[in-house]
């Protein structure tokens, strides 16, 4: 009894329907559930004794029980207390759910299982998105792991390396699109309108966010059944904050959980039409024509699931907020150094997000925060080179070497 509905107009559509827009409004879909029937099935289920990961959550997924599902281990991600990081920022309970642990080094990986999966399950055989490169990364492993045909739009230039050479190696058609993330995303809307047998997996797929809402599901269970007080999520297109939102409402309702947590976006300052919003109170976003930012995962200045996320983070009474190039590199690098745990730009800005608004008062330092890191640090090498002390060239000689360490001038020290 699980359809998709029209997240305005709640036009409901049959689950095994190919619609990716409504049909009588233009807006996106969500993914229903008979709540009674789901706790049936939980009830009667072993679920509980799979492994932390998406397919633990398989009675809360939209697939047919008789589907082969599509998987390379998936989810179960650490949740990292991180005491130095929350010294550093005031903070006694902080911890990092480190989302670089899936199989290709992104968050994507829990909405693609589930979307790949699908489009097998509805005999897809060439799948499609756009993408700044993990969302292409992640489409082009599940459709390796499927057996199926995969097409990438990517933006060009700006896109880091890392991202781009899974595409590749994973035999994707990859095209790089003269233009920015969001007009690459309207080619293969209208691709995927006029070509009916190409499946699109864009996050405006509701099945991708029905795996994704698996990271609010876990991160309660590795609280020991309690959410947090706040979760801090880099927000680009908006799918991953609307789909952590989404599951934590349903462990709600399913009596799981007792308290909800303030969802809490932080975007780019340069592509921010999300924070805009929630700062002007605006129930619509201005999409920013030109986006910038160096966390060019994040370089979006349309996001799709924009009213999905404002509704989250009105709902919970989070919030959202912008922070600087500067301050997301200065977060990488502290994360880096004193929890040793890399990341790539987009995924610090959820750790810049909290010291900003920890700064301003706006989160308090009893409260217990989790902040998501979205994508591995070795996604984006460059970045991380560039910000870095240079290595050091010496010769192949012992005693250059320790001269370089300063060991040299200990040793002299030591003797006199
Ligand atoms: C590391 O790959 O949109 O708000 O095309 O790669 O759900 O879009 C990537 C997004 C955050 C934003 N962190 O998530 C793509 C793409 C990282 C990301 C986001 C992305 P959404």
């Amino acid at each position: 009894m699980t359809h998709q509905e029209c997240i305005n107009c709640k036009t409901t559509y049959g689950i095994d329907e190919i619609v990716y827009f409504c049909k009588k409004c233009g807006d996106i879909l969500e993914i229903k559930f008979d709540f009674k029937e789901l706790a049936q099935t939980l009830k009667e289920s072993d679920w509980k004794k799979k492994p932390l990961s998406v397919w633990r959550y398989r009675d809360f997924m939209p697939i047919h029980e008789a589907t082969k599902v599509v998987t390379l281990s998936e989810g179960g991600t650490g949740l990292h207390r991180s005491e130095r990081l929350g010294a550093e920022l005031g903070l006694k309970n902080l911890y990092v759910k480190n989302e670089g642990e899936n199989p290709t080094g992104s968050f994507k990986d829990r909405g693609m299982t589930v979307g790949v999966t699908k489009a097998v399950e509805l005999g897809a055989r060439h799948v499609i998105c756009a993408s700044t490169g993990n969302t292409s990364a992640s489409l082009a492993a599940y459709a390796a792991r499927a057996g199926i045909k995969c097409t990438v739009l990517i933006p060009s230039g700006k896109i880091a390396y890392g991202k781009l050479s899974q595409a590749m190696i994973h035999g994707a058609k990859v095209l790089q699109v003269k233009g920015n993330f969001d007009q690459a995303l309207e080619f293969v809307l209208k691709l995927a309108e006029k070509h009916k047998d190409i499946y699109l997996l864009n996050s405006i797929n509701p099945f991708r966010i029905e795996g994704q809402k698996s990271l609010g599901y876990e991160i309660c269970e590795q609280l020991n059944n309690e959410a947090p007080d706040r979760i801090i999520v880099p927000v680009g297109n908006a799918g991953n904050i609307s789909a952590i939102w989404k599951g934590l409402t349903e462990f709600h309702k399913l009596g799981y959980i007792k308290t909800l947590p303030k969802m809490t976006g932080i975007q780019a300052a340069g592509s921010a039409p999300i924070v805009q919003a929630i700062k002007t109170n605006s129930d619509k976003i201005i999409p920013v024509e030109n986006p910038e930012t160096v966390a060019t995962a994040i370089r979006i200045g349309a996001p799709v699931s924009w009213k999905k996320a404002i509704n989250a983070i009105h709902e919970s009474h989070g919030t959202a907020e912008t922070v600087t190039d500067e301050e997301i590199l200065d977060a990488q690098k502290i994360l880096a150094r004193i929890e040793g745990i890399f990341v790539e730009p987009a995924s610090a800005s959820s750790i810049a997000g909290l010291k900003k608004l920890v700064k301003s008062g706006v989160i308090g330092k009893d409260e217990r925060v989790v902040c998501v890191t979205t994508g591995h640090g070795l996604k984006d090498p460059d970045t991380a080179v560039k910000m870095s002390e240079k290595p050091l060239e010496v010769d192949a000689d012992i005693s250059a070497i320790e001269n370089a360490l300063g060991l040299k001038e200990r040793v002299a020290i030591l003797a006199r």
